[in-house]
């Protein structure tokens, strides 16, 4: 449906001079639908579509540490490297024209007028000058165009650009800078076009950016983007077909393109010559006039538009899909699990949508609402009670839209109700479990004395015997000791109707029909003990069974039973 027009980005964003490849004007991939007749009446076609290229220098958030790394505070003089002798320049935080703040990184100049941040100089050598500098969107990215960060005043020796696809949780290096790789990073220096098709998302190391050519010659260092995907699609990008397909079948390809912030870590500012200065430090520092960043928001080609709302950049999301990168199907949408729009064929691509789904039975001849979760595709009309409910419910679950787990699973609360791995088996153990099901947190309903999610082990006062957990213990008495629930042990000093534990098991070894204790539960608790006469007590619960081992006689054992079951 068409919707009301939200606040565009792009009437805040000029396209950049420098994004001729980007994509050419009336490319494909700008529209997401379009209506079509057809002899069923209008209906719309769906494309995969992504939102323009823009310099997202204009919405990042820039924030730079170390705390203080900020020249002018307390205000501080500096001279150039051009004029190391005149160090009459100043830098003073509380002047508004002597003061270099962040912002400066990324706001529009005009009329000729050069502003850049610029940080402390290098009067702690030959500890190091580090600066992080941190810019942030806060949103997947991608791209488009050469990254360009301009120097003023050269170049560093020595820094690393990094990105990060989790909003700054975790970052990687995407390239290094220095005026020898191999010193500085241990790494062999390459350019980007030494790179193939194969290995175009290597991290390389390049030494084009950081050696001194003086401070006004070269004042760029670049990430390119544009030689990277040359290598696929021609010296001037002609090829772009060839582009889009690398993209969609390239495992890793469209990744490398994307993060949500970036990180220079500078290491070494430029030295204007080979090696440092120390009666002179003044002159050491960064200063950093424009950072570039050409991108387009990441929208899974489902949408046309990025907005901001709330100061956040936000896809503008069609084909039913909602999220800030439209990475999920919209409430009443879930037939089926959501996909990225796919380039291909090419031209028009695949708008993948997410779609409502059409009841195939009762007597509904228009689009009925069957939210099965993404766990089927199917509904039918129950007449008598008057519901809609799903079929064939899959990945383990069930219920009227999908939305409960099967008997023996529960709910994976880790992912979403819609994920394919939203039930879980319950694994309730065999023995330990009064039943093969578990709650909806995944307990399983233990018999007495197991415990555990799967009730696969014993409470304390309880042992695994024979698949299930035995808490029958043996009383001794007489100073006996019970010994692994099932044998008293009686103490050497121990009066005479208790022996010692040899005697008791050589005695019990001895015995021609019980010569091995076997497994079973009640053959068990009748051998508990022994007397220091050799005789069996056979016994359980304190009543004296028959039957078992040699045929006690009333005169083998008296009144002072020696063990008891608890
Ligand atoms: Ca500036």
């Amino acid at each position: 449906m068409p919707r009301a027009p939200l606040p565009l980005l792009l009437p805040l964003l000029p396209l950049l001079p420098l994004l001729p490849l980007l994509p050419p004007a009336g490319c494909q991939y700008d529209a997401c639908r379009a209506l079509r007749g057809s002899e069923a009446g209008p209906g719309w076609e769906f494309y995969a579509c992504q939102p323009p290229a823009a310099n997202m220098k204009e919405v990042m958030q820039i924030r730079v540490d170390p705390p203080g790394i900020t020249c002018g505070n307390p205000p501080e003089r500096f001279c150039t490297l051009e004029n190391p002798y005149l160090c009459s320049d100043e830098c003073d935080a509380s002047s508004p024209d002597l003061s270099h703040p962040p912002q400066l990184m990324g706001d529009r100049e005009r009329g000729g007028l050069v502003t850049y941040w610029q940080t402390v100089t290098w009067s702690r050598f030959p500890e190091p000058l580090l600066a992080n500098v941190t810019l942030s969107w806060n949103k997947s990215l991608e791209v488009v165009d050469d990254l360009v960060v301009t120097f003023e005043y050269g170049r560093p020796t020595s820094m690393v650009l990094e990105k990060s696809l989790d909003k700054g949780l975790s970052w990687q290096p995407y390239q290094y800078y220095a005026d020898d790789c191999l010193e500085v990073f241990g790494m062999s220096p390459k350019r980007v076009s030494d790179l193939a098709p194969t290995n175009l998302t290597r991290v390389i190391c390049t030494e084009q950016y950081s050696r001194w050519v003086g401070a006004k010659e070269q004042r760029a260092v670049v990430f390119e983007v544009r030689a990277r995907l040359a290598v696929l699609a021609g010296p001037k990008l002609i090829n772009m077909d060839a582009l889009w397909t690398r993209m969609e079948t390239m495992k890793g390809l469209r990744d490398f393109f994307t993060f949500t912030n970036l990180r220079l870590r500078l290491l070494r500012p430029a030295l204007g010559g080979t090696y440092v200065q120390r009666d002179n430090l003044l002159k050491y520092f960064y200063a950093i006039s424009n950072i570039d960043v050409p991108a387009r928001c990441k929208c899974n080609l489902h949408a046309a538009q990025c907005v901001l709302r709330d100061a956040t950049l936000q896809c503008d999301c069609d084909h039913n899909t909602s999220g800030q990168d439209c990475q999920r199907c919209s409430p009443g949408f879930q037939s089926r699990s959501w996909k990225p729009g796919s380039y291909l064929p090419l031209l028009k691509g695949t708008a993948n949508t997410c779609d409502r789904v059409w009841a195939v039975a009762g007597t509904f001849t228009s689009p009925v609402n069957c939210e099965c979760n993404g766990h089927s595709n199917r509904c039918s009309y129950i007449d008598f009670i008057n519901v809609i409910t799903c079929v064939s419910c899959k990945h383990n679950t069930r219920g009227q839209n999908c939305q409960y787990c099967r008997l023996g699973y529960y709910r994976n609360a880790s992912v979403s109700l819609q994920d394919e791995d939203a039930c879980v088996e319950c694994e309730c153990d065999a023995e330990g479990s009064a039943s093969p099901h578990c709650s909806e947190a995944g307990l399983c309903q233990c018999k007495q004395g197991a415990t555990g999610r799967r009730c696969d082990s014993c409470l304390p006062e309880y042992t695994w015997r024979g698949g299930v957990c035995d808490g029958e213990r043996l009383l001794c008495q007489n100073g006996g000791t019970c010994e692994d629930f099932q044998r008293c042990v009686c103490p050497e000093t121990a009066p005479p109707r208790c022996g010692p534990a040899s005697l008791i098991r050589r005695t019990y070894l001895g015995h021609r029909k019980l010569a091995r204790p076997k497994r079973d539960r009640s053959q068990r608790s009748r051998l508990s003990c022994w007397r220091a006469t050799h005789r069996c007590l056979a016994h359980r619960s304190g009543s004296y069974r028959q039957g078992i081992g040699p045929q006690p006689t009333p005169h083998q054992f008296d009144d002072n039973t020696l063990c008891l079951h608890k």
